[in-house]
């Protein structure tokens, strides 16, 4: 099987043009009705519904933020009763509170289909074995996959992440054969792969779909190599949808986007002007099926560029680049999304410390590791160590609390973080992505 939806995939242009057209015009009015944040920022731009006739007309909208759902918390910017919404996802905000995204029956629907296009993509039929080790929960990732993967007729291994050892043994056991995580993840598996004195021809492994983190060519090599697998890059976020927004086909030239649901634009993100084709901007999305969060410009952060000539798989769908970097402080650790701010305010909220702190990020045996360290006050500074212990678990415990993910934390003595004259430096990452 090449495709999931050839007429779709692989649709001449104008025919995708004609479809989005229709589709846009139906989530305008939608929303200008149905949502009164969206009324509210259509009238200050004083346009009307039938002012959009088409993608030209595309940039009139106004764009979405990730600030603006969060204003609206927590379901404030949905286009239907809850009574319509079936499942509830959600992702880090940039301060305490979550990204909430909410699906309608349907919405779960076009969700699987995407999905199962984006496995189709990697080589999935029905006879696959797919272990999706995604997190499972408010993350999108592990329902994301496993609805398309079981749309598609696979045998679903609905595992989650974490438990290394039983990863491994489960994937020999029941012959996995497409392996659904993030790329740090795997290549982590590949390790304890070895460590387990598994040889790969015991392993049915034949593909991967790996996302939610940047992944460069040189992981994928590495990925490829100590798995004897094709790995597929697949980009995706909980606003838009989850995973199923884009993947490679096995040119891997590209991400194909699955324009009949998600419109594509590159915009310069300080002009916000649109750029044309190939330029490097920040990517933005339109949702034109979308019932339960229908999104209208929605300014994603990342860093892409769109390119519309045909690819050698037949697909006709637009190809994203790979996701280089963001445009703001956003870091992706373990495939959990951090912002800086978020661990702000929670050394703000505790006030023990003083509010000079520095996020060190790694990667060690494959695993993210990411250790925050917090600048004592000259008074904690000569307090006994049990009471400065004390304070670095408790902040070491609300910091994992708020993000999900473990943590080290050091207190430092006063004054030993450096200063900054201008935009201060939170962050060392010392990944090599
Ligand atoms: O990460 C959805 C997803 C799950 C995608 C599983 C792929 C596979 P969020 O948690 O909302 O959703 O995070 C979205 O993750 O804006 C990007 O910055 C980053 N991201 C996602 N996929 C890729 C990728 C999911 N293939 C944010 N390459 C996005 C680089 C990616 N970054």
């Amino acid at each position: 099987m090449l495709y999931w939806n050839q007429s779709r995939e692989c649709m001449p242009r104008e025919e995708m043009q004609k479809l989005q057209n229709e589709r846009l015009i139906k989530t305008v009015k939608r929303v200008y009705h149905n949502v009164p944040y969206y009324r509210a920022r259509m009238q200050e731009k004083g346009i009307e519904p039938g002012d959009i006739k088409g993608i030209e007309d595309l940039p009139k909208l106004p764009f979405t933020y990730k600030q603006d759902l969060r204003d609206n918390y927590p379901f404030g910017t949905f286009a239907v009763p809850l009574s319509e919404i079936v499942r509830i996802h959600a992702s880090s905000g940039t301060t305490g509170k979550k990204t909430v995204v909410g699906y309608t029956r349907s919405d779960i629907e076009r969700w699987s289909e995407v999905m199962a296009r984006t496995l189709v993509s990697a080589g999935a039929t029905k006879e696959s074995v797919i272990q999706v080790a995604y997190g499972y929960g408010l993350f999108t990732g592990g329902l994301g996959a496993h609805y398309g993967a079981e749309k598609l007729g696979a045998s679903v291994i609905p595992i989650s992440g974490g438990n290394t050892r039983l990863q491994v043994e489960i994937m020999k056991d029941f012959g996995t054969t497409i392996l659904a995580c993030t790329p740090s993840y795997a290549l982590y598996m590949a390790e304890e792969i070895e460590e387990a004195g598994i040889k790969l021809s015991e392993l049915k492994l034949k593909a991967g779909v790996f996302g939610a983190e940047p992944c460069s060519d040189a992981m994928r090599n590495e990925i490829e190599r100590k798995l004897g697998i094709l790995a597929i890059d697949i980009y995706g976020l909980s606003e838009v949808i989850g995973p199923g927004v884009a993947s490679e086909c096995p040119c891997k030239c590209g991400l194909h986007i699955q324009e009949d649901h998600f419109i594509p634009e590159i915009i310069d993100p300080e002009t916000e002007e649109v750029l044309p084709p190939g330029s490097q901007g920040e990517l933005v999305f339109t949702t034109i099926t979308k019932e339960g969060l229908p999104l209208i410009r929605y300014r994603t952060r990342d860093v892409s560029s769109l390119e519309y000539s045909p690819c050698a798989c037949g697909r006709t769908l637009v190809r994203m680049s790979k996701v280089t970097g963001r445009t703001d402080d956003m870091l992706i650790i373990r495939g959990v999304n951090v912002f800086p701010s978020q661990i702000e305010s929670v050394l703000l909220e505790m006030g023990d410390t003083a509010p000079h702190y520095l996020i060190i990020v790694d990667r060690v045996s494959n695993l993210d590791v990411m250790e925050v360290w917090v600048e004592m006050t000259s008074t904690m500074f000569s307090d006994e160590v049990k009471r400065i212990e004390d304070i670095e678990k408790n902040i070491r415990k609300r910091i994992e609390d708020t993000l999900g993910l473990s943590v080290q934390v050091k207190l430092v003595e006063p004054k030993s973080i450096e200063r900054s004259q201008g935009k201060a430096k939170r962050v060392i990452d010392k990944r090599k992505i």
